[in-house]
């Protein structure tokens, strides 16, 4: 499905949200993913505002501002809605069915309520994605899987993404796609694999145009070796926009979302090339 343009595989997707984002894509000619890690509301909102028009989804950590309370997402969806991005949780779930329905549904953060997209990593089994998916599917949400991680030494490797990526084709209506550094589609079906039409978003977290990495263990790759060589969808890129996120310079960070816009785009632009 990477060799197809982002609106041809919005008109073919069923999921909502991924529709959605793959439509957004393409109107705003972003695959741009910022990664909002900062600690204070101000500077959290701060720096939404300065990227929402270059940006087709916004990843939050909800959970690291210090200062929450329910405004900041009240401000957060006006800011999705003026600049039309999606909201995405980088939640990161891994615990039993029973337990993920009730920290996505309930406790302070409410994450079903307003994150249109959320993840989870497949260590618990199928179960998660049934936990998870009784919360998220009647709000039309979509769910990611951790298939690779960025990290030096992950363990997320060999057998471990293939069956992550099985679980994610037998929960199709629900599962949208994978946090990797690669397209999954080469990973065999197995006999109730069902792949037809599949057509799964590759968000790729640890791209960075100036670092390669940092002092614990984050490991970077530019745009056009994740987009164009490896054929992910989405980069999601934090600290590269914004430093350390205080203080922050808004024109810097500007400059920086439309730095990364374009190589990101440029380099689908190159994929999808028809000779
Ligand atoms: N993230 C990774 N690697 C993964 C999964 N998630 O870096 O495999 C997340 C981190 C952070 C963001 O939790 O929020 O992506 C990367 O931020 P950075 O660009 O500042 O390194």
């Amino acid at each position: 499905p990477h060799l197809q343009t982002y609106s041809e595989r919005a008109k073919k997707h069923s999921n909502k949200a991924a529709k959605a984002l793959l439509e957004i894509i393409e109107e705003k000619k972003s695959n741009l993913s910022v990664s909002v890690d900062v600690t204070k509301s101000k500077d959290f909102l701060d720096i939404i505002e300065a990227v929402g028009p270059h940006v087709c989804l916004i990843k939050t950590h909800i959970d690291v501002l210090e200062d929450f309370d329910a405004t900041v997402i009240d401000r957060l969806q006006e800011l999705s809605e003026k600049h039309n991005f999606l909201i995405f949780e980088d939640r990161k779930f891994a615990d039993i069915g029973s337990t993920v329905v009730l920290q996505y549904s309930k406790g302070i953060y409410k994450i079903a309520d307003w994150a249109h997209i959320t993840n989870a990593h497949a260590v618990p089994g199928p179960s998660i994605i049934t936990g998870l998916a009784s919360v998220g599917l009647p709000k039309d949400r979509g769910l990611i899987l951790l298939a690779e991680m960025s990290s030096k030494g992950a363990l997320t490797t060999g057998s471990y993404t293939e069956d992550a990526v099985r679980m994610a084709r037998a929960r199709r209506d629900f599962v949208i796609g994978f946090i990797a550094q690669h397209r999954m589609e080469g990973i065999a079906a197995s006999d109730t694999d069902n792949i037809a039409e599949e057509d799964f978003l590759v968000l790729a977290p640890g791209v960075g145009l100036d670092a390669t990495g940092d002092a614990m263990g984050q490991q970077y790759r530019t745009p056009e070796q994740v987009v164009f060589e490896s054929g992910c969808d989405v980069i999601i890129v934090g600290r590269g926009i914004y430093g350390k996120g205080e203080n922050v310079d808004r024109t810097e960070v500007v400059k920086q979302a439309q730095r990364y816009q374009a190589a990101g785009w440029e380099a689908y632009k190159k994929r999808v090339q028809r000779t």
